[in-house]
């Protein structure tokens, strides 16, 4: 151990430990911006400046580790002042239009700015031109960007895609889409963690949030909504409010105050992926030799468009299920249009997902299978939701519960767990068990494949069927790793859930940020506990996806099936 003071407070500390995190371990806050614990350890910020007695110059804490018998101020005159100064440099480069933001109030610049109070400064003056591009489901917004360096380091350190990188030297360093590409044409995933990251408002998501209220205005739209299942994990979180009180049939009760004719339940369509993809899976494993292995699920657009770009020769390993978000959207566009007895090109069909890769799955040329229209006309973020709730001045606190509209609102506890890494999983092999078996395992015979480990492996016996061997995937480097295991022949598996983001999408690049905390876990133990109280705990249970069976597709994989719920990856 190393023992050394901190504002006079006796602390030790193992060898290696950093300034900054000793500090924190006796609880003294150093400020910091660019830091991520573990991801960005560079002092580029340059705000968690300490004095050390009996040394010359400032240092940054977060880079520099423990020595025995240090002396360290963290709040110096010196200290403060050389913070002050570094944010006004920040600041002197920084859009200030705090205002026009959407990460206003959620800004840790913002915050330290009022903090030091640097409240009277104006540099918008000397801010330079710039054309962003407002096209690609990730925006970049130049003006903003502080070089913090975290999106640099998250996309290569925790997704292994290098796509920013820094650009430029001197006061006109900056990031930019690595090997001098546009966004749109490099191999971004969209996954958004970039965005989740970034401590002020230079990434974000496309805001959709203007057309939505269009066709909301549109006398002529027949709007339907649907709500993924990680967004009732997080999207009261900006409201304060517990996640117990915030339940999705208050999301319910605010849609319809903001005029959606119809919100339904991404979960009805999960429930309806385990049917498509649990007979796939069974079909595959039952003529194994058609086929090429493992078979992987497909509902994870990030996912998609990652092994699209770094592993070509897997494509087809892809289950041929749509996601639960492009079901949802081929079936309210035929089926549900039959019902109710309308023209399906008058519904206009709104997601509100977790998720920004999802902006770019729905703009598919292929996902247009019920009327020719996409059938997924807007996604919106859990944070582009909540936007709007607030624009409509929606008080969550005051909000009553109202049920999901009927048809395409029931899901089952199979259905909400598809939000945390795992889920899928899970749900596949409760419904393939008794698809095989005619009978249902216990709900929680699969519990293995839960957890936040970023790479998790199972073995279940499957009576009539033998052992699959299982695999559950998340983060894109953790993928990375696992496909080029899979190239090698390092391992074999039968079946793999791949989600781009680290702990599956209740960690999504499209929910609420909070500067520094990962929210991934907590939020799937919020749809775990969601489908332990859920009565029905199989897809196959879901009464409302049976009526469709009965009343529409006929059977799963049939071939009404198989053209609205199932797509060529490669098209
Ligand atoms: Fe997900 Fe999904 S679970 S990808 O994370 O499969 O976005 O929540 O909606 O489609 O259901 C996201 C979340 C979904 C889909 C579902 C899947
Ligand atoms: Fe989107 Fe979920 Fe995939 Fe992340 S894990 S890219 S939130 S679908």
């Amino acid at each position: 151990m190393v023992n050394l003071t901190i504002d006079k407070k006796p602390v030790s500390v193992p060898e290696g430990t950093t300034i900054l995190e000793a500090a924190r371990s006796v609880n003294i806050a150093i400020p910091t911006l660019c830091y991520l614990k573990g991801i960005n350890e560079i002092a580029a910020c340059r705000l968690c400046m300490v004095e050390i007695e009996g040394f010359p110059r400032l240092i940054p804490s977060c880079d520099n580790v423990v020595a025995e018998g240090m002396v360290i101020h963290t709040n110096s005159p010196r200290a403060r002042e050389a913070r002050r100064v570094n944010l006004r440099l920040l600041l002197s480069q920084h859009d200030i239009r705090c205002t026009k933001c959407t990460r206003s109030g959620n800004c840790k610049l913002q915050t330290l700015t009022n903090d030091y109070n640097l409240l009277g400064e104006h540099y918008i003056k000397d801010l330079k031109q710039t054309q962003d591009d407002f096209s690609n489901p990730v925006v970049r917004i130049e003006n903003r960007c502080v070089r913090c360096m975290r999106c640099v380091q998250v996309c290569d350190k925790v997704q292994s895609m290098n796509i920013w990188d820094l650009m430029g030297t001197g006061s006109r360093t900056t990031i930019g889409v690595a090997n001098v590409r546009s966004l749109g044409d490099s191999d971004c995933t969209f996954c958004g963690q970039c965005v989740t990251h970034c401590p002020v408002g230079a990434l974000q998501e496309r805001d959709d949030t203007g057309k939505v209220f269009d066709a909301l205005a549109d006398p002529k739209k027949i709007t339907v909504v649907q709500i993924a299942p990680a967004v009732r994990a997080a999207w009261a979180e900006y409201y304060h409010l517990d996640p117990k009180f915030a339940t999705a049939q208050r999301m319910v009760t605010a849609l319809k105050q903001i005029g959606f004719d119809y919100v339904f339940d991404t979960d009805f369509a999960a429930d309806l992926t385990i049917m498509e993809e649990g007979s796939e899976f069974i079909h595959r494993f039952t003529h194994r030799d058609r086929y090429t292995w493992p078979m992987f699920t497909s509902c994870c657009p990030g996912w998609v468009r990652f092994v699209k770009s770094q592993f070509p020769r897997f494509v087809g390993n892809l289950s041929t299920a749509k996601s639960p978000q492009q079901m949802f959207g081929a079936v309210a566009k035929s089926y549900f249009a039959e019902k109710i007895g309308v023209d399906p090109h008058d519904i206009f069909v709104v997601s509100v997902m977790p998720c920004i890769a999802k902006k770019s799955e729905c703009a598919q040329p292929t996902m247009t299978d019920a009327c020719g229209d996409a059938d997924v006309d807007v996604v919106l973020t859990t944070r582009e939701m909540v936007r709007m709730f607030r624009g409509e001045q929606i008080l969550p606190a005051t909000l009553t519960e109202t049920p999901f509209d009927s048809p395409l609102g029931t899901g089952t506890g199979a259905a909400v767990i598809f939000g945390s890494t795992g889920g899928v999983m899970d749900a596949a092999l409760r419904t393939a068990y008794h698809m095989i078996t005619g009978s249902n395992p216990d709900p929680d015979a699969f519990s293995a494949v839960r957890g936040m480990d970023g790479w998790k492996e199972a073995r279940f016996t499957i009576p009539g069927a033998g052992t699959v061997r299982i695999a559950v995937v998340s983060g894109l480097a953790n993928t990375r790793h696992l496909m080029r295991a899979l190239e090698k022949g390092e391992v074999s598996y039968d079946f793999v859930e791949v989600m781009a983001c680290p702990g599956g999408c209740a960690g999504g690049g499209g929910q609420p940020i909070h500067d520094n905390m990962e929210l991934a876990e907590s939020r799937g133990n919020v749809l775990w506990a969601l489908d332990k109280a859920e009565p029905v705990r199989f897809s196959h249970e879901n009464p409302d996806v049976a009526a469709l069976y009965r009343d529409y597709l006929g059977s799963p994989m049939s071939p009404r099936a198989h053209h609205l719920l199932h797509t060529d990856h490669n098209g």
